[in-house]
This record gives structure tokens, C-alpha cells and sequence, in this order.
């Protein structure tokens, strides 16, 4: 055993990777590895010993990973060579990992423990066998915990539908990477993407663009239909298959603003007739903002938030709040006649009803609103509110510093569709500055605050995003996730301490064979 001494104390003492008898490259690094001399040889005459229910998920992720890269298919039986073990002693989400020469032992103290011992575990196999058939696991000694508690990523899949296999497919590369948030924006102006029974409208009209339609018009030419939507019945497939990866599944149904699809599909009860207001927000369009002034507004509110708060498990529902350009709800009789009567002043205060009023029906269903930073805007919302900080920094430590719970998701380090590197030919945005893997990778969040100042409390996380109005195809949503994924992965769970990126760039080379392997078509790194 080979242990470099980087100064840390001995509680954290670290074994550099490097110095491992075979390359050991995980990622994100863990919090204290020990490369043991030696191997375990996993073939398919390998058993997985029975354990406790909560490492069902992670056997099954194991097993289904097993089965899809080395074409193993390992049993469960009463005894084996693979063990789960419930430690107790074991902070939640943290976990041991020892590879010996005969076994194997995962020990953690709760689901999601085992399933990033898991991962660990899979990224110390091999990507060959040997030439007697058998996989090399280097043996290790490994005690990892996260630093950060909520690790999300964000899918837009309104501006353009991402198929479920699309989404599977992700969710494994996400557990792979110990993330354990999947944040997933089901509607916004170009598209409305979860069937909901009360108004089969949504899925009817507001999933499909061309031909001849009038969601989008730019699209019209489209000689087929194109779109898609998901059924109940697969949101609950892919709720259970990230359950399994550890992964907890938060919708997004973004309003007021951000509601075109639904407006379009619902003029009967959204569309207020005598607004003459004028706007037009980031994207350019002047009718996608609910009417604090219909009740078809609160009807359809409460309908789609109770249908949704049932569907899904998580104790959260996020509910947009973003981008609400001014201009909005002046130049409507029954929004001046609604402000009159409620006594608001600012048109921004009609934003805040409306908000508080989804806050209620969620509240009444057990959930937790969550929503984009502009909703503590005109009056706010209910300091219980989560909110996700998407335009500055700073902005998420005034959040913090207002009492809010926040995940921080800044665009100039988290926005997957920003461009990532310097050719004119690069794909993606750059309104808030290029994002190459480096910078990613330099992310601190709130990192101005003193390391004592309790409103780091309030600091629940981080989040990446993947916006998709140019994100169409399986090429472009690989190119523009990964490898950024991987370094973002590293900024959510690793110590800040053993953050280094010459040490991340060797290990992700390691990674990227892997991608290969995996088929995913990622941006290759300069
Ligand atoms: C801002 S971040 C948006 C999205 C866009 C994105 C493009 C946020 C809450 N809203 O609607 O897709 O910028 O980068």
C-alpha cells in the first residue's frame, strides 16, 4: 500500500490513485481511497449474497450493469461473494467499499449508500476481461461521503422531447456519477410533455409541432408531426428505474410564465380574450403567460398540481416562476380590476398570487414548492420555498442570505447549453460567457462566504442544466452534457481539499474510454 501524504489530517488520509498498481480513475474522487495490492476476479460464477431491502435498488442497477457490459448475468443467493451490508454506523449516503481478493463488501447505512457504493464498484471494472474470461477489480479500501447533499441535473425536454430511452440511458450515467437528482422540465412554451387526465388537450395539442399547426408556426413546414409527450405509465417506469439508481425524480411545470403549449391547448380556459398587454420575454414570445384574472387559471392549476403531486413521490414539485417579462397583465381590464381588488400595486405581485396559490395546493398534498429565483419577486412566496439560483452567483447568496433554502445552479458555471470552447464552429449559447470543462470544474459555490457563516445552512446543493431549444438529437444532448457532466460531478460530491484538476483530467481519460465504449458521442476534450 502506497500512501502520499497531501497534509490532511489523519482522518482524511489519502492514497493517491496514481499510485495504484493498476490505474484507478474514478470519478468524482473519493473522500479517502486505499489501492490494496491485488485482484478480485469477477466472472459470471460470481454471487451476489441476499441483503437487506435497501439494497435492492442496487443490486438490481449492478446486476442490470453487469448484464449490458460484460454480458454476466450474477445470481442472488442465501451466501455469495458479493455483499451488501447495512452498517449503521454509516452516515446517510455515505458508504464503504472493500475489494479483496475473494469478496467484496458494500457497507452503508441507508438506499442511497449502496447504490454509490455501487458505482464505485463499477467504475473499478475493467471495460476487457482477461483473456481467461475473467474482469480484474483492483482490490481497494474506499470511505466516501458527499459534500454537497443535493447533486441535480436539469432536462429540458419541452423545448425539444428527449425519448425515454434517451432519459434511461442518462439516469445511468447520472448514478454512475453519484449525482442523485433528476430535475425534469416537462413544459414550457414549445412543448407540453406529461399526460395529464383532466385535459387530454395538453398531450392532444401542445406536444406536436408542423404541419400547418399553431403551436409554432416557424415549424409549419414539417411535413410529419414532431414531438411526443409521456404517458403516465412511462413517467412511473422511469420514476422506479431512477429509484433504483438512487436517483429522485422532481418535476417542473413552469408558470405563470413559459405556458404557450398550455395557452394554445387550453384557449377555452386560459386564454384571457381582452388582454391587449404587451411583451416579449428572453424567447422572443408575446402570448405564454397565465391570467391571475380567469378562474380557468386556478381550475387548471389545481388539476395539473394534484395530478402531478400524486404521480410523482418526490416530497418536491418545482413550479417555473421564471422570466415573467415586464409588460405582462398591464393592458387587461380583468387583471387591472384584479389588482384593484386585491389591493396590488405592481404587476409583479399578480406573479406572487399566482405562486402562492400553487403553494397551497401543494402544501394540501404534502409537497414542497420549489421555483426559479425570480419568485421571491412582487411579494414573494412562502420562505419554506426552495429556491434554484440560475443568474448569478450573487444572486443565490442574497437568496441564502434572505432566509431561502437554495440549490445553486449559476449559468456561468452550470448551463450545459453554453458553448465550450473557442471556435466559431463550437454548438451552443454564450449569453452568459463560454463554458469550457475547466470552468466547470473550478466551481465553489458561495464560495465568497466565510467557511463559519451559518448561511451556509441554507445551501442545499448543485445543479446542472441542459436547455434544449437547439438540443435535438442523441448527438448534440451527448456533445453538450458530457464530459461536462463528469467535472460537475466532481464539484458536487468531492472535498473541496482534493480538488485538482491536472489529478481530474488524468482520471477522466480513464472515463472517457468508458463514454466510448458506451456509445455516448461526447465533445472530445482539447
Ligand atoms: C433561461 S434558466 C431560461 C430558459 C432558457 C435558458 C437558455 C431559466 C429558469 N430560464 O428558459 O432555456 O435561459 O440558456
Amino acid at each position: 500500500v502506497t500512501t502520499v501524504d497531501l497534509g490532511l489530517s489523519h482522518t482524511e488520509r489519502y492514497t493517491t490513485p496514481l499510485a495504484a498498481p493498476k490505474a484507478i480513475n474514478l470519478i468524482p474522487q473519493p473522500a479517502q481511497l486505499i489501492a490494496l495490492d491485488g485482484i478480485f476476479s469477477l466472472s459470471a460464477d460470481c454471487v451476489i449474497a441476499q441483503a437487506a431491502p435497501e439494497a435492492a435498488g442496487a443490486i438490481r442497477w449492478l446486476q442490470a450493469e453487469l448484464e449490458q457490459q460484460c454480458d454476466i448475468q450474477l445470481p442472488l443467493q442465501r451466501t455469495g461473494h458479493i455483499h451488501y451490508q447495512l452498517n449503521s454506523q454509516l452516515a446517510a449516503s455515505s458508504y464503504h467499499l472493500l475489494v479483496e481478493q475473494q469478496e467484496i463488501w458494500l457497507q452503508a447505512s441507508d438506499a442511497a449508500g449502496f447504490v454509490h457504493a455501487t458505482a464505485s464498484l463499477l467504475q473499478l471494472l475493467p471495460l476487457t476481461a482477461e483473456p481467461q474470461g475473467h474482469y480484474a477489480i483492483p482490490m481497494v479500501d474506499i470511505n466516501d461521503h458527499p459534500h454537497h447533499g443535493y447533486r441535480g441535473m436539469m432536462i429540458d425536454c419541452a423545448r425539444h422531447f428527449h425519448p425515454l430511452s434517451r432519459l434511461k440511458t442518462f439516469i445511468d450515467h447520472l448514478a454512475r456519477y453519484k449525482f442523485n437528482t433528476f430535475h425534469w422540465h416537462l413544459t414550457d412554451d414549445e412543448g407540453w410533455r406529461i399526460e395529464i387526465d383532466a385535459y387530454p388537450e395538453l398531450t392532444e395539442i401542445g406536444a406536436w409541432r408542423g404541419p400547418n399547426e399553431a403551436l409554432q408556426p416557424q415549424y409549419s413546414h414539417l411535413s410529419e408531426r414532431y414531438g411526443g409527450y409521456y404517458s403516465k405509465a412511462e413517467i412511473k417506469e422511469l420514476i422506479a428505474y431512477a429509484a433504483d439508481r438512487g436517483i429522485t425524480i422532481i418535476p417542473e411545470i413552469d408558470m405563470p410564465g413559459h405556458c404557450r403549449a398550455a395557452l394554445k391547448s387550453l384557449p377555452r380556459l386560459l386564454q384571457d380574450p381582452d388582454d391587449q398587454s404587451q411583451y416579449s420575454g428572453a424567447q422572443h414570445y408575446t402570448d405564454n403567460i397565465l391570467s391571475p384574472a380567469l378562474t380557468g387559471t386556478y381550475q387548471f392549476i389545481t388539476n395539473v398540481l394534484t395530478e402531478v403531486a400524486a404521480l410523482f413521490p418526490a416530497p418536491y414539485v418545482h413550479i417555473g416562476g421564471d422570466e415573467v417579462p415586464d409588460g405582462a397583465w398591464t393592458e387587461s381590464p380583468a387583471c387591472q380590476a384584479f389588482m384593484a381588488k386585491h389591493g396590488y400595486r405592481e404587476p409583479m405581485e399578480l406573479q406572487s398570487h399566482i405562486l402562492r396559490f400553487a403553494n397551497e395546493v401543494l402544501r394540501a398534498k404534502g409537497k414542497r414548492m420549489m421555483g426559479w429565483e425570480e419568485v421571491i419577486k412582487g411579494g414573494g412566496v412562502d420562505s419554506q420555498t426552495v429556491i434554484y439560483s440560475w443568474l448569478s452567483e450573487q444572486a443565490g447568496l442574497q437568496s441564502a442570505q434572505a432566509g431561502f433554502d437554495v440549490i445553486m445552479q449559476p449559468a456561468q458555471f452550470t448551463y450545459f447549453d453554453l458553448v465550450q470552447g473557442y471556435s466559431p464552429e463550437e454548438m451552443g449559447v454564450d449569453w452568459a460567457g463560454k463554458l469550457p470543462l475547466d470552468k466547470v470544474y473550478s466551481y465553489r459555490p458561495l464560495a465568497e462566504l466565510d467557511p463559519q457563516d451559518p448561511v451556509h445552512q441554507h445551501l442545499l446543493g448543485i445543479q446542472g442544466a441542459l436547455w434544449c431549444e437547439r438540443v435535438d438529437t442523441q448527438q448534440r444532448f451527448d456533445h453538450m452534457i458530457y464530459p461536462r457532466l463528469l467535472a460537475l460531478a466532481e464539484v458536487c460530491w468531492s472535498q473541496p481539499q482534493l480538488r485538482q484538476w491536472d489529478d481530474f483530467s488524468a482520471r477522466l481519460h480513464g472515463q472517457l474510454h468508458y463514454l466510448d465504449q458506451a456509445g455516448v458521442q461526447y465533445r472530445r476534450c482539447d
